[in-house]
C-alpha cells in the first residue's frame, strides 16, 4: 500500500487498473536516483505487483533551443544516474527522439503495465506528456518529485502574492519536510538493457556547440550533494550578505543541480535545516529555495502563457501600454545585447558573465533585466530577447524559476505599481548605484574582463 503522504505527491494523468508488466518511470525533470519520489512511487508500485522496474529517458535533440553547455552537464549527469539505478537492479534506458514518437513503442515493446513521470510545469513537458497519454491506454501517473511540498497541495490554482504563498506552504512544511526514501532496490530485477555509450550520444547530437561548457560546477548527484556540502559548511552562515557580492563568491551554485534534478530540493532543505548555520541565513536561505523557488512552479502550472507579456498583472500591462511609444534613451539590438555592446559597463559584466559561464551574479540579475527592457523597442522585444540569452548561455535556464524572475522584473509580477515614469511605465526601476551594491563594481567588471 502506497502511504497517504506519497499518494498526495501523485496525480493520475491516465486512471486504469495496472496491467501486468514492468513498471516504467520516465525520467524528465528529476534527474536522480536518489531522493526522488516518482522513483520511489515507480519502486513502491512495481514490488506490490511483483514486477521489475526500468527508467527510461527520451533525449531530444533540440530542447527550446539548448547548447552542448546545457547537453554536456545534463548528459554527464544522467550517466551518473544511470550507473546508480543499475547497481540497485532497475533498468536505464535512452530512447532517442521525442517522447510521443519513441516512448510508446517502448512501452509496447517491453508489454508495460505502469508508466511514471515526474512532474514539470513548462508547456513543452505538458504537451509531450498529452501526445504520449493518446498514444498509450496504459495507467500513468504523475508525480511531483520536485517541489517539496506538492504544487496541487499548496494551492489549486494561481496565488496572486508572494504573502499569501508564504503562508500557505509554510505550514504544509511540518507534513511534507520529513525523511526522504532509502535508495531505491526493488524486489525483481530488470533483465537485459543495454549499456549506453554515453560519449557517442554526446558526440552525435546535432546542437550548437558554440556556447561552450563551464566547469565551476561539476555535473551529477555526487557532484551535487558535495556542493551542498561545501555551501552548507563555508558559505551559509554568511548568507545572504556573502552572496550578494561577486568578489566574495558565498552564492549556493546549486541552482544547475535543481534544475536539471540532480538534486533533490528536499534534501537541500533538511542539510540547511540540519547546518550549524546561525537560523536567520537558514530562513533566508530556505525563503528562497522552498517559497521563492516552489511559488515559480505555482505561477507556470496555472499560467500556460508564462512567458509572454499576457502573463503580466494587468496593472503592468496598462501602464507599459500606455509608455509604448515613449522615446528611449537607448535602444539596442538583440544582437548588441547579445555581445555585450552597451553604453554601461555594469551591464555589459553581467551580460559577459552570462555568455562565458553560464550566470549571472544575483545581485545584478535584476538589473540585466530590468535594463533589457529599457533599451527594447517593446516589452514583448525585450521579454522574448531575455529569454532568449537566459535560455542560451545560462547553465540553469529553460526553467519555472527563470521564466518567472523575468516576469517579476519586466511585468512586475508579485510587485506592486511604482510611480509611472517613461518607458517603465509603473514597473520598478533599478537604479544601481555602487552604494546601492555596496562592492566594488570596477573591480567586478575587472573580473569579469579576466574570464
Ligand atoms: N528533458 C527531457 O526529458 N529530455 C531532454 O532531452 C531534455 C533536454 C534538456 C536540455 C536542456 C535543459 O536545460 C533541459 C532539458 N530537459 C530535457 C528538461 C529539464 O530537465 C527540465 O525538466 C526543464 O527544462 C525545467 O523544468
Amino acid at each position: 500500500m502506497i502511504e497517504p503522504i506519497l499518494s498526495m505527491r501523485v496525480r493520475k494523468v491516465l486512471d486504469r487498473p495496472f496491467r501486468d508488466g514492468p513498471a516504467i518511470y520516465w525520467m524528465s525533470r528529476d534527474q536522480r536516483a536518489s531522493d526522488n519520489w516518482a522513483l520511489e512511487y515507480a519502486k513502491q508500485t512495481a514490488d506490490e505487483h511483483g514486477v521489475p522496474l526500468c527508467v527510461v529517458f527520451c533525449l531530444t535533440p533540440d530542447y527550446l533551443g539548448a547548447t552542448i553547455r546545457q547537453y554536456g552537464f545534463m548528459l554527464r549527469g544522467l550517466r551518473e544516474a544511470e550507473e546508480r539505478l543499475r547497481s540497485g537492479g532497475m533498468g536505464f534506458v535512452l530512447l532517442e527522439g521525442l517522447p510521443e514518437v519513441v516512448l510508446p513503442s517502448f512501452l509496447h515493446r517491453v508489454g508495460a503495465g505502469l508508466l511514471v513521470t515526474d512532474l514539470d510545469p513548462l508547456r513543452i513537458k505538458r504537451e509531450w506528456k498529452r501526445r504520449v497519454h493518446i498514444e498509450s491506454d496504459l495507467p500513468f501517473h504523475e508525480v511531483d518529485a520536485h517541489n517539496i511540498v506538492p504544487t496541487w497541495i499548496v494551492a489549486p490554482r494561481r496565488i496572486s502574492s508572494y504573502a499569501t504563498f508564504r503562508a500557505r506552504i509554510t505550514p504544509l512544511l511540518e507534513r511534507f519536510l520529513n525523511d526522504l526514501p532509502p535508495p531505491a532496490v526493488p524486489e525483481a530485477r530488470w533483465e537485459g538493457s543495454e549499456a549506453i555509450d554515453w560519449q557517442g550520444v554526446l558526440d552525435d547530437l546535432r546542437i550548437d556547440r558554440t556556447v561552450k561548457e563551464v566547469h565551476w560546477a561539476a555535473p551529477g548527484e555526487g557532484a551535487g550533494r558535495e556542493a551542498l556540502g561545501r555551501f552548507c559548511q563555508e558559505r551559509l552562515s554568511a548568507y545572504p550578505a556573502d552572496s550578494m557580492n561577486p568578489l566574495l563568491g558565498g552564492q549556493s551554485d546549486l541552482s544547475p543541480y535543481l534544475h536539471f534534478g540532480q538534486l533533490s530540493a528536499q534534501r537541500v532543505a533538511l542539510e540547511v535545516r540540519a547546518s550549524a548555520a546561525p537560523s536567520e541565513a537558514k530562513e533566508h536561505y530556505l525563503d528562497q529555495l522552498v517559497v521563492k523557488r516552489e511559488l515559480s512552479d505555482n505561477f507556470c502550472y496555472h499560467t500556460p502563457h508564462y512567458d509572454t507579456f499576457r502573463a503580466f498583472p494587468k496593472w503592468a500591462r496598462d501602464s507599459m501600454d500606455k509608455h509604448r511609444s515613449d522615446p528611449r534613451e537607448h535602444l539596442y539590438t538583440a544582437e548588441e545585447l547579445e555581445g555585450a555592446r552597451t553604453h554601461d559597463p555594469l551591464w555589459n559584466a553581467a551580460q559577459t558573465e552570462l555568455v562565458k559561464i553560464g550566470k549571472i551574479h544575483g545581485s545584478l540579475r535584476a538589473y540585466w533585466a530590468e535594463k533589457i527592457l529599457e533599451w527594447s523597442p517593446s516589452p514583448e522585444v525585450a521579454l522574448s530577447v531575455a529569454i532568449h540569452l537566459n535560455d542560451r548561455y545560462g547553465l540553469d535556464a529553460r526553467d519555472p524559476s527563470g521564466y518567472t524572475g523575468i516576469a517579476m522584473v519586466m511585468g512586475g509580477l508579485y510587485g506592486r505599481p511604482w510611480q509611472s515614469k517613461e518607458v517603465l511605465g509603473k514597473v520598478k526601476a533599478m537604479t544601481y548605484t555602487e552604494e546601492r551594491l555596496s562592492y566594488d563594481t570596477h573591480a567586478f567588471q575587472e573580473k569579469v574582463s579576466r574570464l
